[in-house]
Parts: C-alpha cells; structure tokens; sequence
C-alpha cells in the first residue's frame, strides 16, 4: 500500500521537550497563550477585535466548547483555548487551486494533522476525479449537480450518508436532517455517536430526558460539584470560572480522574490580573486517582458506604422515584475488596467522598469523555444518577445532572433532528411541521456506518463538517472502507485527513465560519445553536468571509434541496432568509413555539426540561428510576495494559493547533505514551524509550509503532496517548452496551519494546 493509504498519521520524528506538570491553570500564560495564536494567524487588530465580539449578545458563540454564557458578561467571555479556535477559523484562505497543483494527494497524506490543519481557510470547491492524483477545481454548480445526480442514481436510499459534526447551526442542521429524510432514510450519523451518545442514553432512560439538569446559576447554589472523567482546564476552561464562583459561594470539589488533570488544582482567571488580584484558587478539595474503568466499582461503593448510614431522602425516593429498595439490596452483594481492587481507591477514602454527599444538600455531577467512551458506559452514568436520586438532588436549586458537552452546538443538532434513530413522536412532530412521510425505519450510526461502507453498501457519503477519517476508531479499517465509496464530500473550513483518504470521486466544498458574515439576498442572517445547558441563542458572525466563494451551511444544503426534492418545501426561501427555516422549525420542533421572536430575546431562551423545571419525569413509569448493573469486567491479562485516549491542550479533537501539552509538560511531539514510573522500570523502560503497541479485542490485533514513552502520575497498569494518532488502535467493534459509543478510554494493549531511544534535546 502507498504510503499514508492507511489513513494513519505519519510518524513524528521531531524532539521532545519535558518540562514539570503545570500546578496552575489559565492566568497570564493562558491571556498570552491565546493573543499569541491569534495574532500570529490574524494580525494584532484584527485578535483584538475578534475576541472581544466572543460570546456576546450580538456577536458570535464560541466555536470551541458548549459550556454556557453567564447572562451578565463581561468582554471577556472567551478561554484561551476559544481563542485559538476563534484565530484557526480565521487564517487565511490559501488552500485553493494553486496549493493543491503544487500538492498532489499522495504528497499530503506524508504531512502531519499540524502541517495540514496549518495552510490555512479552504477557499474554494475542489474536485478529485477517478484515478486523479491531485484535486483541481469546480464551480459551486457543477459541484452541486454532480452530488444531485449521484445521490439520485442510487438504487436504495440507505446507499446515503449523511455525517455531522457539532458545529453546524440549529438552522443548518435543520435543513440537513430535512433532505435527508425526504430522501428517504435516517442515515444520520453525528460526532455525538462518539461523544455523548451513552449520556442521553442512559439520562432518557433513567430520569427522561437526555441531557443535563442544571443551568450555570446553579453552580453558584451548589454545595458539591463532582467532576468524573474530565479535563475541564484544557476542553472547557470557562468551567473553571463557573467552578471558581462556586467555590466562593462556599461548593466543595471533587475530581475522580486518573490523571490530576492541572485545571481542577489551582486556578487563576485571567481577567483577575486586571483588578491586581494575583491569588490562586485551589479548585478540588479532594482528588480522586480511579483507574481506568473503575468509576462503576467507586459509586457503589460510595452508595453502599451511605446506605450503611441511611443516608438518602426518603421522602423524594418514595414520591418521585422506582426501583430503590432492590437497588439498595443490590449493594449488599457487592464486595469492598472488588470495590478496592476495581476502582483502586481505598476504603478510606471512599468514606471520605460518601462523608462529603451526606454533608451535601445540593449535588451537581458532571461528566464528560472519561465515563461515556467505556464499554459500560450507560451503566456507568446511570451509577452517578443513582447516587444523585439517593439524595434527590434532581430537580431542585444547585443540584443535578451536568454531562459536559464538546462541540459548540452538539446538543443543537441532536435537539432538531440529526439523529440516526428517532423516536416515533420526534417523527410525528416533524410531520406536521414539515409535510411529508417521514422515514421510519433506524438509520446507521457512526461504526454502522463504517461497516455499511465496508460491506460496498454505500455509494455517497457527505459530511456536514468534522475529520470522519481521524475522528472515528480503527483507522486502518475506517480509511479502507471510506475508499469503498463511490462519491465522498466533506463541507469544510481547513484541511484535514479526511481530505485525502476518499471515495472513488471526491469533493471538498468550503463554507463559512461561524465567525463569518453571512450576507444573503435579505441582508445580514445570524444562526443559532444550543448550550450544554438547554440554553437557545443567536450566533452572527461579524468578520469578512476569508474568500469570496464560500457558502453558508444553510444556502448549501437549501441549494442541495432545491435540486434533489424540489417539490418537498421552499428551499430558495430558505437561503433568502433564515426567517423563513426558524418559521418552519416552530411548527416542527417541541419547544421551539415563536421560535424568532424568542431567540431575539437579550439572551436567547430555555428549552423546557422537566425534571429541572418542575421535578417531573417522562419515563416509561412518570417516575426517575433507581437502575442495577453488574460490574464491568476489568480483567486483562497480566502482562497488558490499559490505554485511554486523551486531548492535548493544544488540539480541538482532530485539529491540532501546536505542539504544546502545556499543562502536562509535553512539547514538540505528539507520539508519546503517559505511563507509570513504576510500570517503566519494572519493564526496564527510561524516559524517551520509544515502544510499538498492539491492540487485543476478541482475537483481533491493530499494531501501531513509535511511542515515546514518559513517565506519568497515572495508575499502574493504565496508559495514556493523544487522539487522533492512538485511533489506529481503537477496535471498531468495541463500543459501549446500547449507546455504541466507540470504548476510546479503554483498550486492552501490549507493548514490545525495540531498541530505539530519542535523544534528548540540547
Ligand atoms: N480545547 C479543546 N476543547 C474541547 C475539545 C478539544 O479537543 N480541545 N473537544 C471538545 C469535545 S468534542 C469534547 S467531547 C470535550 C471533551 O472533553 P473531555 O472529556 O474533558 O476530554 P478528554 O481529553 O477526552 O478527557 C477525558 C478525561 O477523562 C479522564 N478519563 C479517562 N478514562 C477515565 C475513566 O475511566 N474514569 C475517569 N473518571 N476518568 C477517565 C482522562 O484522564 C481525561 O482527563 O471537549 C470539547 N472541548
Ligand atoms: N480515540 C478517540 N477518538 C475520538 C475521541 C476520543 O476522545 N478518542 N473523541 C470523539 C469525540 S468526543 C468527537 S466529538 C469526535 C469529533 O469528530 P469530528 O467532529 O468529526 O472532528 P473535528 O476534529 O472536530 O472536525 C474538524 C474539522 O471540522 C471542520 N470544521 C470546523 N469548523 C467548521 C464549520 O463551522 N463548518 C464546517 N462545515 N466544517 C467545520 C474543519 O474542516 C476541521 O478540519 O471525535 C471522536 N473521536
Ligand atoms: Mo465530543
């Protein structure tokens, strides 16, 4: 096979520099951090004034993470980890025409996600025809035709898919899942698949609705804050503000992690600095260092420790709740020793924790990656929804449920219908509104999908943004398939992997940012997306579209329309003025009622949550639900490990923005492996030994080679490495039970040593 035809990211032979783990997140390196990307992409003026339209009732929402706008802001509502998405999205426009003459496909696969990511803003439609060895370009019609005539010459509308990623606005998103199904299929994979699929899961099943309970006040009403599975201090570190507030008010911290993430020690705002206040904040009271997959084992054994003592709200059990007392007795047969040796946390001090719930009045859980990309885990969640319920800390000021999602309007697409299965009073809803027959039968999700392809079942594939290639597991397996297809078209904004790795026929169609001024025949639109707490609002972008041969989301896929079912609704409407997209979303959406006079409201509005909002539960029972799961099985064999897969703090999942872990004291080199001292020298491993690592999964192996190995405070027997190189490694057929979450925090690895060693650097 040609070099890079595997779809793996090429080797990275460039030093490696060490430096002490960081104690103190954000502060003035974090505001220097973040003027200093932006002013190498965009220029010192146009930083400034960039930043300071983030997040604002009139400007644009953040492109980075989906934690919320407090309603009262400051101009400084953006992270230094925003600010880097905000200067990426607005680098120039040199991928065009003449850069893709100079490189051919073959030549591109060699560069590595930094050098790709780092070209610069897509400026143009580009076509790579059969067998042709570089793109060349296409006008936006011929573009457009060619997609329209493949998708109607196939012969089976599941021959479709129709990939998402979770920036794409409320009104895109909308339109898209609209087409989608008026072709005739649900094949509507999403990131969320891989992301917080196993929340909403295991959240609908349990208190009835899938997503988070808690609005940003609540933080400030909490008196404890559990944060499981988290890194907020690199992926959310506007949390850290909310977390700090908290701790004002008097909250307690919990971080149950296997890695002392930096952000949840010390903290410092930035914005501190200029009212001279130079004190750190110590964020979490209490660490917690599980092992990898040990989560189930430690909330049963802080739920037991509390039973002992009947530590529960009987009265909110017995009114709002099923199931307690067989869930309590469950606890009985589970033993402290499995308890210990699972979790790897002493007794002690799980007592500790069960001592800070009880002394607890209102708890809020959050949660993110380290719980819902296990093999169980919606069971896991649901644990932590336990523990909750025992205290009814749902639906009450200060407590609840608070999954943390990633992409900025993740929860948005999912709420107006990028989903592959529908419930049937979603579909009956959509009916109405939209006027047509909705499809019923489940479409793919994202490692169905891959397997669809795999199996030659697919003959188009488009993504509405996002890295399919390096973002899904298996990436040997991925890029094979995604080459069994007949055409694949990726909406973007920069170069990535997916790029290269295609269908038979590929195109690349640039669109918009969300920075962007979008400027249609009506004058000025803005979109609007979703929180990660339910929270509806405008985005308008503000700054000159880096090319003039862009689309907007909503005009592509209403382009789209107005070719393939031109019958089904008024898609030249539609493009004309967004007006007209939120008109019909109001009738098709629950919710959503004056949905354009609402979302012009100062900060936008609530989407209704029952549980939060009156403590009710839309379960198959109209009560929460107290639920029993054994523990997973966390046997390997002796001489292997167990390696999750994380995010550096210089990366926005495949897009890697520099090769700074900062925080971790990780620079220039990606391909390194966190492990522990211990478990180095019992190997005879030093700093810098480079390994190769193969994956074990009921019988099967995916090797990879050339990790640099660097000692870590992690448990014994785990293992870390970065994401999306580590994906190679990742079996497709491990997915969590029910949510088919691929297992990224958990796979089963064996290294073999060669006798290779980086030097270190002068
Ligand atoms: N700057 C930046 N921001 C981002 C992103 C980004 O890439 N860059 N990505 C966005 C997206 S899409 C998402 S989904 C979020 C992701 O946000 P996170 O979920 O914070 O991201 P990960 O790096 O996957 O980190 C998972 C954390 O879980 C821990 N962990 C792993 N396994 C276990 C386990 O078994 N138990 C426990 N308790 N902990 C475990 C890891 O040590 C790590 O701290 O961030 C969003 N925001
Ligand atoms: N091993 C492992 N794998 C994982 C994870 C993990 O923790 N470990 N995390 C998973 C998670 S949580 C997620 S969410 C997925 C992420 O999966 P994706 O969402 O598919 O991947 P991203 O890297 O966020 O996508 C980046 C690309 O999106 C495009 N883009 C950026 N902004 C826009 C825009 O406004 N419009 C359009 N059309 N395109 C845009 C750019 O071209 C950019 O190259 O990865 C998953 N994969
Ligand atoms: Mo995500």
């Amino acid at each position: 096979m040609k070099e890079g035809a595997d779809g793996t990211t090429p080797p990275d032979m460039n030093t490696l520099r060490l430096t002490s783990v960081k104690k103190t997140a954000a502060g003035i390196p974090a505001a220097l951090s973040s003027m200093n990307h932006g002013i190498r992409k965009m220029g010192l003026t146009k930083t400034v004034r960039t930043l300071l339209m983030v997040n604002q009732k009139e400007g644009f929402d953040c492109p980075g993470c989906a934690w919320p706008d407090p309603t009262h802001r400051t101009s400084f509502e953006f992270c230094e980890n925003g600010a880097k998405a905000v200067a990426d999205e607005s680098m120039k426009a040199n991928v065009n025409a003449t850069f893709f003459k100079k490189h051919s496909i073959a030549e591109l696969r060699k560069k590595s996600d930094f050098w790709l990511n780092s070209q610069g803003r897509i400026a143009q439609p580009m076509i790579l025809k059969k067998d042709s060895t570089h793109y060349e370009a296409i006008e936006w019609s011929d573009a457009l035709d060619f997609i329209s005539e493949s998708i109607q010459t196939m012969d089976n509308p599941m021959r479709g898919v129709y990939y998402t990623s979770g920036r794409t606005s409320n009104e895109a998103a909308f339109l898209y899942q609209a087409l989608v199904r008026g072709l005739g299929s649900n094949n509507l994979p999403d990131c969320s698949n891989m992301c917080h699929e196993s929340s909403g899961k295991a959240l609908t099943e349990t208190i009835g609705i899938g997503k988070g309970t808690v609005h940003l006040e609540d933080f400030n009403h909490a008196d404890l804050i559990l944060v499981v599975g988290q890194n907020p201090g690199t992926n959310h570190p506007r949390m850290l503000t909310a977390l700090r507030d908290a701790k004002k008010h008097g909250a307690k911290i919990i971080s149950i992690n296997p890695l002392p993430e930096t952000g949840l020690q010390r903290f410092k705002h930035p914005q501190d600095y200029m009212t001279a206040d130079f004190k750190t904040m110590q964020l979490a009271d209490l660490f917690v260092p599980v092992r990898i997959g040990g989560d189930a084992a430690l909330f049963k054994g802080i739920m037991k420790e509390m039973m002992k003592s009947s530590s529960y709200d009987l009265s909110f059990i017995e009114t709002k709740t099923n199931g307690f007392s067989e869930f309590k007795a469950s606890l009985d047969d589970v033993q402290w020793e499995t308890i210990e040796s699972d979790s790897g946390i002493s007794r002690q001090m799980i007592r500790t924790i069960a001592e800070m719930c009880k002394e607890s009045s209102a708890t809020i859980a959050c949660w993110a990656m380290g719980l819902t990309q296990h093999r169980n885990g919606v069971a896991v969640i649901q644990e932590v929804v336990n523990l909750l319920l025992m205290g009814g800390h749902i639906g009450r000021p200060g407590a609840g449920v608070c999954p943390v999602r990633g992409h900025s309007n993740v929860q948005g697409d999912r709420t107006v219908g990028i989903w592959e299965a529908p419930s049937e009073s979603f579909l009956e809803k959509l009916e109405r509104g939209l006027n047509f027959e909705m499809p019923r039968e489940h479409g793919f999700d994202v490692v169905h999908a891959i397997r669809a392809m795999d199996a030659d079942a697919v003959d188009v594939f488009i993504a509405m943004g996002g890295n399919f290639l390096s973002a899904t597991p298996d990436t040997r397996r991925t890029a094979s398939a995604l080459q069994k297809v007949g055409l694949t078209v990726q909406i973007s904004t920069k170069l990535n992997r997916s790029h290269l790795i295609t269908g038979e026929t590929a195109l690349i169609l640039p669109v918009l940012g969300r920075t962007e001024l979008d400027l249609q025949e009506s004058g000025e639109q803005f979109v609007t997306v979703e929180n990660s707490m339910g929270v509806v609002h405008r985005s308008k972008g503000t700054l000159k579209p880096v090319s003039s041969m862009l689309l907007s989301e909503p005009s592509l896929v209403a382009e789209l329309g107005r070719r393939l079912c031109p019958e089904l609704l008024e898609w030249n409407q539609f493009s004309k003025n967004y007006d007209s997209i939120r008109d019909v979303m109001s009738k098709s959406l629950n919710g959503f009622e004056n949905y354009n006079q609402r979302v012009r409201e100062e900060n936008g509005f609530l989407l209704p949550n029952p549980p939060r909002d009156d403590c009710q539960f839309n379960t198959a029972t109209g009560k929460a639900l107290f639920t029993i799961h054994s523990l997973p099985d966390l046997c390997v064999r002796k001489d292997h490990f167990i390696l999750m897969t994380i995010r550096s703090h210089d990366q926005y999942n495949t897009t890697i923005y520099g090769l700074h872990d900062r925080y971790r004291g990780v620079h220039g080199n990606r391909r390194i492996l966190l492990m522990n001292a211990l478990d180095m020298s019992e190997r005879g491993l030093k700093t810098r030994d480079i390994v190769d690592m193969t994956s074990h999964f009921e019988g099967t192996k995916r090797h990879s080679s050339h990790w640099i190995v660097v000692p870590y405070e992690i448990p014994r027997g785990n293992l870390a490495a970065y994401f999306p190189e580590a994906n190679e490694l990742v079996p497709l057929n491990s997915t969590a039970d029910i949510s088919n979450t691929p297992t990224s925090k958990w796979i089963e690895v064996s290294l073999s040593t060669s006798i290779q060693h980086l030097s270190e650097e002068e």
